[in-house]
């Protein structure tokens, strides 16, 4: 992504970077100014809600995660729950 930005979704105790596929739509619906957007990620549909910052399961809500877009260089956990070596 453009500036060596990436997305990440909260882990237990830490942050996993999104897919690449899902990385691209989220930064093509947060830079086209949409507040939210809806993703499939591992056969589920959750709500990316861009004001509050926030992963909600569709079809359940208390599924929550925060995110965020920040550099690829931080430290995470891995990749879309494949960890790092
Ligand atoms: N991308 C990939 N998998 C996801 C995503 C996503 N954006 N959101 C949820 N899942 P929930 P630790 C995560 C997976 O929110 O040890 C990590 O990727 C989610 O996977 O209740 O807590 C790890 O694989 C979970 O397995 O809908 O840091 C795993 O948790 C499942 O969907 C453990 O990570 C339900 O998540």
């Amino acid at each position: 992504l453009p500036g060596g930005y990436q997305w990440f979704y909260e882990g237990r105790n830490g942050w996993w970077q999104y897919d690449e596929r899902t990385s691209y739509e989220l930064e093509a619906a947060y830079g086209s100014g949409q507040r939210a957007c809806e993703v499939l990620v591992a056969g589920f549909l959750y709500i990316i809600d861009f004001d509050r910052m926030v992963q909600l399961r569709r079809n359940d809500p208390s599924r929550r995660r925060r995110i965020k877009r920040d550099l690829s260089s931080i430290p995470k956990k891995g990749v879309a729950g494949i960890k790092l070596p």
